[in-house]
């Protein structure tokens, strides 16, 4: 990270070229899209396979635990095993699931081939999509409703299969009726091979579909080009398909990428198609190595048998890396407002550009334990905590407070992939210019007029620390304070409550500052952009309950962006005993706030409306982040699937308040309308 690059703060570099990434999956995230891969259920014991997969991958396909002959061996009766292991290997490591495939002609059990009755194969097909869409719901991020439905060669019509012949060639367009009703959230995906080269007559078939679907209004969301290609690679006319078919109003894919040989100019053409059309929002190749390939003998893949990175990897990585247009959730990203914009990697926004009001109410999903504190030999460290994250120059940058007994201080890390938290190094901020002594809860973001970045924590008073290159450990100041002393608005109402959370928004003419008191009180101090860190002196109560434990502590305030809402969340203590966070919104950040889910029962996140697809860790959703569209002083995030990465901790933990075993974990929205 040089502190050129970081002091001019776009993660992009102004013409467009990127910083090199690490990772398939950082790289194509640089451009807003995901790098996927098909998965063997079987292969995940493989440590080889699992390594590569968990650390390059941010989006899988089960490659054959999905198909009906797998879920739906006889009638009625339902396995789900095998693909449960592979979603739940994913959601743990915060990757997303393409579901592959509910209607397909092959690898179709024979009793469903069969079936000679129109009424009883409607029936069964609508059962197998429901049932099979419910099992997994908020889990998957786009199903192949229908596979591989239009023959080869030149008649550009439906192949003959069991579904064509018995009811008819509307069973595509029911499938995905059916489909929509299932899983309203899920993307919805026609998916095929041989459909890359425009002028074929497959091509120009599935084309009229599309073209047809969304005339009527039948639900479609994207459409799944397989590209197995020979030698060769894709056709010179793949692009001009793609971005044909994205013009119809659909989000494209390269779903099942695999090309004889793999030569390095094939996979670069073919990543170049993608990267070029802004709604191609993401690239899967079929297989991790050479010798996980159904193409035996071919070598089609970007791993060798011993999972060694081929030349083919290289030529990916460049071809992602150079100039290229934004996948259209990049670009909703961007504003032109402050060009000092995040572009955060795809599995952190959804594959849709729109930028909704919030909801209001919310459901999510827990990732498994992403963080959890590393002590060494100076460091003892029971609890992980408070974390603040930011995306630049293709890491996330998380800080966080390291507790024990004695007390607090502050951790830096950084990763590519969400997948790789675990294994980052912890950068003790007590080496830095930080110091000992108490610093908790960090606040961390770009503060674009001084081009600087600022961490604020506190220290019993309001602190800050500044550093022009965040990915620098040793960079930051020394604390220095925001308040002379506590504003004695804060003193007259804190009682036995604490001073702690502070937290820094902008808007374009002023900053303002947020802390809470463990004791009902919201507070907000206000000074011009101009005057930044200093004039903070006008302190109010922004917010106040009378029961000190429903306005408790750890208040976030963000700009939503592309609408006139703040969104602010403080977090709860429920009847229960445990944490939660309560959310309301405003249009000015100086603003009274709105209810937005501010209950018990309707809640922004709580345990009662967070899923944890393997296993409940932490029944408290305490202190942390939500994942910001920019990483500069306006805190933006995007409305569409929101992220917040939050700290847990295990229910039957008890004892010392400060030596609790917090650990960190990422809720990821499953009722996102967009
Ligand atoms: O890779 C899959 C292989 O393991 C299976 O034996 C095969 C059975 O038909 O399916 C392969 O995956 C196919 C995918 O599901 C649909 N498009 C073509 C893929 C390669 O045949």
């Amino acid at each position: 990270t040089g502190t050129a690059t970081a002091a001019t703060g776009p993660d992009r570099a102004p013409g467009g070229a990127s910083v090199l990434a690490t990772t398939l999956g950082a790289q194509a995230a640089e451009s807003g899209r995901y790098f996927g891969t098909a998965v063997a259920a079987g292969k995940l014991t493989d440590t080889t396979y699992a390594t590569i997969l968990n650390r390059e991958f941010n989006m899988v396909t089960p490659e054959n635990e999905m198909k009906w002959d797998a879920i739906e061996r006889s009638r009625g009766s339902f396995d789900f095993t095998a693909a449960d292991r592979i979603v739940n290997h994913a959601t743990a490591r915060g990757q997303r699931v393409r579901g592959h495939t509910l209607v397909w002609h092959s690898q179709l059990p024979g009793w469903v081939g069969g079936i000679t009755d129109a009424g009883t194969l409607r029936s069964v097909m609508n059962n197998h999509i429901t049932t099979s869409m419910a099992h997994f719901r908020g889990k998957i991020h786009s199903w192949d409703v229908v596979n591989e439905a239009f023959a080869d060669g030149t008649s550009g019509e439906q192949r003959a299969s069991v579904f064509r012949n018995v009811l008819g060639s509307g069973y595509i367009e029911e499938a995905f009726r059916t489909a929509r009703s299932a899983d309203s959230a899920a993307k919805l995906c026609y998916n095929d091979y041989n459909i890359e080269n425009w002028s074929d007559a497959k091509t120009q078939g599935v084309y009229r579909m599309v073209r047809d679907f969304k005339a009527r209004g039948v639900p479609i969301d994207c459409v799944g080009f397989q590209a197995h290609f020979a030698a060769g690679g894709p056709p010179s006319s793949f692009q001009t398909t793609l971005s044909n078919f994205a013009a119809l109003g659909v989000d494209v894919q390269i779903t099942e990428l695999d090309i004889a040989q793999a030569s390095t100019t094939a996979y670069a053409n073919a990543v170049k198609a993608c990267r070029n059309v802004a709604r191609c929002t993401g690239i899967t190749v079929w297989g991790i190595r050479d010798t996980d390939s159904w193409r035996t003998g071919q070598n089609p893949l970007l791993f060798d048998g011993n999972g060694a990175k081929k030349p083919a990897y290289q030529s990916v990585m460049s071809a992602l890396a150079a100039t290229a247009a934004p996948a259209s959730d990049a670009a909703a990203l961007a504003s032109a407002a402050v060009p000092a914009s995040a572009a955060v990697p795809a599995s952190a926004v959804s594959a849709r550009n729109t930028a909704a009001a919030l909801p209001t109410s919310f459901t999510w999903n827990s990732s498994n334990i992403l963080l959890s504190p590393k002590s060494d030999a100076t460091h003892t460290i029971d609890g992980l905590k408070d974390p603040s994250v930011v995306y630049h120059n293709g890491k996330w940058h998380v800080f966080a407070t390291v507790a024990n007994a004695a007390g607090y201080n502050m951790v830096y890390l950084s990763f590519t992939d969400w997948s790789q938290a675990a294994s980052a190094t912890h950068h003790y901020l007590d080496r830095s210019a930080i110091g000992t002594g108490y610093r908790a809860a960090p606040q961390v973001f770009y503060f674009a007029p001084q081009q600087t970045w600022y961490l604020v924590y506190q220290t019993g008073n309001a602190s800050y620390s500044t550093n022009p290159d965040i990915g620098n450990p040793n960079g930051w100041s020394a604390p220095r304070h925001f308040y002379p002393s506590i504003p004695d608005i804060i003193a007259d109402n804190m009682g036995n409550g604490g001073w702690v959370d502070m937290w820094v928004i902008c808007d374009s003419a002023n900053c303002y500052l947020f802390s809470s008191d463990d004791n009902g009180h919201l507070y907000r101090s206000q000074t011009t952009m101009a005057q930044f860190p200093n004039g903070f002196t006008n302190t109010v109560i922004a917010a106040q309950d009378s029961n000190r434990y429903a306005l408790y502590e750890a208040a976030n305030v963000y700009r939503v962006q592309d609408t006139n809402q703040y969104l602010l969340l403080v977090e709860a203590i429920g009847s229960n005993g445990r944490r939660y966070f309560r959310s309301w919104t405003s249009n000015s950040i100086a603003g009274s706030w709105t209810p937005l889910a501010e209950s018990e029962s309707n809640p922004f996140a709580r345990s009662t409306n967070v899923s944890f697809p393997s296993g409940t860790w932490t029944t408290d959703i305490s202190h942390g982040e939500l994942i910001r569209a920019r990483n500069d002083q306006t805190l933006t995030i995007n409305s569409c699937r929101l992220q917040y990465l939050y700290q847990g901790l295990s229910p039957g933990a008890g004892g010392d308040y400060n030596s609790l075993p917090w650990r960190l974990g990422l809720l990821t929205q499953t009722n996102s309308t967009c």
